[in-house]
């Protein structure tokens, strides 16, 4: 039997939670805009549904999907080229994920570490849906059969059980239907650290806002938290080996390094003995040059809900005529009877 060729596909999403975060930017949203401009279909997705598996005010919500709709606009995202939409609209993602709950196994969902990260020592109260996220994630990926898939480092368990559903899906009904998805983790920005804890990953949950840059402070936010972010008080070293056990001063080199889309090796070389006092606000300047444009422009396009709503419905129609025809056939693999008429 030869093996199935799919059609090269991009899929990937962000939580609207909060404010987008730079590690979202870095790690997520700018690889996104780089792979719409590679010549392959992408597909982008404000995962809604997600979001819902901590509490959302309802206001919340709605505000933060269109922001981070804004913020994906703002960050070069074409909507006319991609397909961009918020994941509610298009009701697949949560029927496909019910096959996977019933797919997938209760102990590869033991192993996962975001939900152990995110439910911490109250494992008992987490929802069922907090538990159930990573087979909701591989629905959204696996309806529309998306080849690959542009993520940060802490998603990686994630992508690794989506190729563990796809593969048993295959092999339970005897298909090759799904592909075996290659995550694409690349670049110097696939861990932004917190500023607060060079052990801990920026998030935009973090209690302290002091950890992470938002797209959406200002300059003056952006070059105080630079100025406060935590560090050692070496100057920096003259070569990347330098940096091994100084996480902080790592970070605050890989971050300058993505915005100003150089090598950290570059970067190491041009502060090479340099202190913090110098080296701290040229990357306040590197990111208020780079991120102020992004957030001007969210705040305009902001201005307009109602064309953000429009954006994201017609988004949605394309997405779904994408997926329809997949999950019919899925339904079809697993016995499922179709015949209410269309
Ligand atoms: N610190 C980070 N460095 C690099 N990439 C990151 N991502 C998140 N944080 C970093 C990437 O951003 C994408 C969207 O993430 P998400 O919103 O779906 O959930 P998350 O990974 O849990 O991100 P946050 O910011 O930590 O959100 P909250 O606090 O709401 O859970 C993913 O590709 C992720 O890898």
């Amino acid at each position: 039997m030869t093996a199935t060729t799919f059609t090269p596909r991009v899929f990937s999403g962000i939580q609207p939670t909060n404010h987008l975060q730079l590690g979202n930017y870095l790690g997520a949203v700018k690889r996104f805009v780089e792979m719409q401009n590679n010549g392959i279909e992408t597909v982008y997705c404000i995962v809604d549904l997600h979001a819902i598996t901590t509490w959302q005010d309802p206001a919340d919500l709605r505000h933060a999907t269109r922001e981070l709709a804004a913020g994906y606009i703002a960050s070069g995202l074409d909507p006319e080229r991609s397909i961009l939409f918020n994941q509610s609209q298009v009701p697949g993602h949560a029927q496909l994920a019910w096959i996977f709950n019933c797919v997938a196994r209760v102990g590869w969902m033991n192993r996962m570490t975001q939900f152990k990260d995110k439910a911490g020592k109250n494992a008992e109260n987490a929802s069922l849906g907090l538990y159930a996220y990573p087979s909701l994630m591989a629905a959204d990926i696996l309806l529309y059969k998306a080849t690959q898939v542009p993520v940060g480092e802490d998603q990686k368990q994630h992508l690794e059980l989506t190729r563990d559903i796809a593969a048993k899906f295959n092999h339970d009904f005897k298909v090759d239907f799904f592909p075996m998805t290659e995550p694409v983790i690349e670049g110097t920005a696939t861990r932004v650290m917190s500023l607060r804890d060079g052990s801990k990953k920026m998030s935009k949950s973090d209690p302290s806002d002091a950890s992470r840059i938002n797209l959406t402070d200002d300059a003056d936010t952006i070059a105080q938290k630079f100025r406060k972010a935590r560090t050692d008080a070496e100057p920096l070293p003259g070569t990347i080996d330098g940096l091994k056990d100084r996480p902080e001063a790592r970070n605050l080199i890989n971050i300058y390094a993505a915005l100003a889309e150089q090598p950290p090796e570059a970067v190491v070389a041009e502060f090479a003995g340099k202190g913090f006092g110098a080296f701290k606000p040229a990357l306040a300047d590197l990111a208020v040059a780079r991120l102020s444009p992004i957030a001007d422009e969210m705040a305009r396009l902001m201005a307009d809900p109602a064309e953000i709503d429009r954006i994201l419905g017609n988004g949605a129609e394309r997405a779904n005529a994408i997926a329809q025809p997949i999950l019919n056939d899925i339904y079809d693999i697993v016995g499922m009877i179709r015949s209410r008429p269309v």
